[in-house]
């Protein structure tokens, strides 16, 4: 957790985010054991420091990769804190041009959520001070940087946040973390030949999303898990750019969502299929009590403007239109990772609770107004693709750092309703956890989604919204898509709370 003197070095040489590179390297196997975070426990007023640098890395056999990360190689430490206390951080930059940390799913002040407006300049210190008071929940943590957000989070600014409240009602849900308690960051990468990562956004890739066709879980090409014979929870981030998930596993066994972006549900939710947009977490309990080893896939993502045809199903790396699709079968499903099992470990949790005490009880109360958000891809569909896919908005209007688009009185009720014509887009909302009342079309069950930061808009979605902390002019609060390539092209807006 300091600076190093490699990660100096690099860091002041120019073009540290740039690399101009071509081709891919091999596809590696993967199989290597799970790597599990540092734990950085900031619960009990232990202060923290997360300090963003450039590192090198060994994802592929035999290459290194040039990466980044907040106090290490490649992403950063899960961090623990606690409801009711204020968590304070150092936060510095190694790294020759701004980053910043944002507290995605954080209900905080405008001030402390680290977005577009709130940079670590190179070799700055911040002080950054958290007044924690929200349900448990697994939240994470990444640069937000206006226009640089997609760049910073693929090279690794990105980690989990665990949020946990000391008064809760135990549930007897597995919590021994890296044992029956796993978190899991999704994420998909390219390779250049030699090694590195290549991110190059321009016109599909940008009307898509940057998507990989690497699969990494933690910083590991599908690697394996080992786990007890028993329950486990996997906390499943997707920190991937652009990838809309399709989570299931391979011999079909269900399981059971005990958790979703706001804290718990009211009761565990069965089910063999998970989808997961980028941003969005979920918290599940899989039984390994059989013994076997088995994959974790998902199905093809197919989310693009033209309608499924460029998406997924290529197999290979392929994409003719720029989206990189890892190895698939025939009908796009491919491997994240892998368990086994190790009848050595423990098994401490052997059955799910009925019900999970704790969850998040929403009081919005009446709506009092409504707002309207039309996601526009403004050169969309074909047309966009061949000129360059820019010029991205909402309501017309292309995010701007001077621009506040909305002024939201603290404290009432409103409904958001979000549209988007062209494809499935993740909508994220800072400083607070909605409610999903419709979605597609659709009303939407409260106790089966819970209380949501992001959700995937289908054509038409209605939320319900509050804020009870304030944000000023100097540091609004931001709604934006969470495919980054379309935050970055300016799907992006800014509000005031007060
Ligand atoms: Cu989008």
């Amino acid at each position: 957790m300091s600076f190093t003197r490699r990660s100096f070095i690099k860091a002041t040489a120019a073009g540290v985010f740039l690399p101009a590179l071509t081709g891919r390297a091999f596809a590696a196997e993967g199989g290597a054991p799970l790597p599990i975070p540092e734990m950085m426990d900031l619960r009990g007023g232990t202060a923290g420091e997360l300090i963003a640098q450039l590192g090198s890395s060994n994802i592929l056999q035999g290459k290194a990769t040039q990466t980044a990360g907040y106090s290490q190689a490649y992403l950063g430490p899960v961090i623990r804190v606690n409801r009711g206390e204020t968590v304070r951080l150092d936060l510095g930059n190694t790294i020759a041009e701004p980053v910043s940390v944002h507290w995605h799913g954080l209900h905080i002040e405008g001030n402390q959520d680290g977005g577009p407006h709130s940079p670590v300049n190179p070799n700055e210190t911040v002080k950054a001070a958290l007044d924690i008071d929200q349900p448990a929940a697994t939240l994470w943590y990444h640069s937000h940087i206006m226009e640089r957000t997609g760049a910073h989070v693929w090279y690794g600014l990105a980690g989990m946040m665990l949020v946990e409240d000391p008064d809760a009602v135990a549930n007897g849900l597995p919590e021994t973390y890296g044992e029956d308690d796993l978190p899991i960051v999704v994420q998909d990468r390219v390779f250049a030949n030699d090694g590195n990562f290549l991110y190059t956004p321009r016109g599909p890739s940008i009307m898509m999303g940057y998507k990989g066709d690497q699969i990494l879980v933690n910083g590991a090409i599908k690697p394996e898990a080992s786990v007890p014979a028993g329950m486990v929870r996997l906390r499943i981030l997707n920190g991937s750019n652009a990838r809309l998930y399709h989570f299931n596993f391979e011999d079909g066994r269900s399981f059971s969502q005990v958790a979703t972006d706001g804290g718990l549900l009211p009761a565990p939710v069965l089910m063999n299929t998970l989808t997961l947009a980028p941003a969005e977490r979920a918290e599940i309990i899989v039984d390994f009590s059989d013994g076997a080893a088995v994959r974790l896939l998902s199905g093809a993502d197919n989310n693009s403007p033209m309608g499924g045809m460029m998406g997924g199903g290529m197999g290979g790396g392929g994409g003719m239109m720029g989206g990189a699709s890892p190895a698939s079968d025939a009908s796009g499903s491919f491997e994240v990772m892998r368990f086994s099992v190790n009848t050595g470990l423990e098994a401490k949790v052997k059955t799910l609770p009925a019900t999970l005490n704790g969850a998040p009880v929403p009081d919005f109360g009446e709506p009092v107004r409504r707002r309207s958000f039309r996601l526009d891809m403004m050169n969309g569909g074909m047309m966009g693709m061949l000129s360059g896919g820019g010029g991205m908005g909402i309501n017309g209007e292309t995010m701007k750092m001077d621009v506040i688009n909305e002024d939201v009185p603290l404290g009432e009720t409103e409904i958001w309703e979000i549209t988007a014509a062209e494809m499935l887009h993740p909508f994220h909302v800072h400083g607070t956890s909605f409610q999903v009342l419709s979605n597609g079309g659709v009303p939407v069950n409260p106790a089966g989604i819970g209380l949501k930061d992001v959700v995937l808009v289908d054509k038409k979605a209605e939320i319900l919204v509050r804020f009870d902390r304030t944000a000023d002019k100097a540091t609004p609060y931001m709604y934006h898509c969470h495919i980054l390539e379309h935050e970055d092209a300016g799907m992006m807006g800014q509000f005031t709370v007060a």
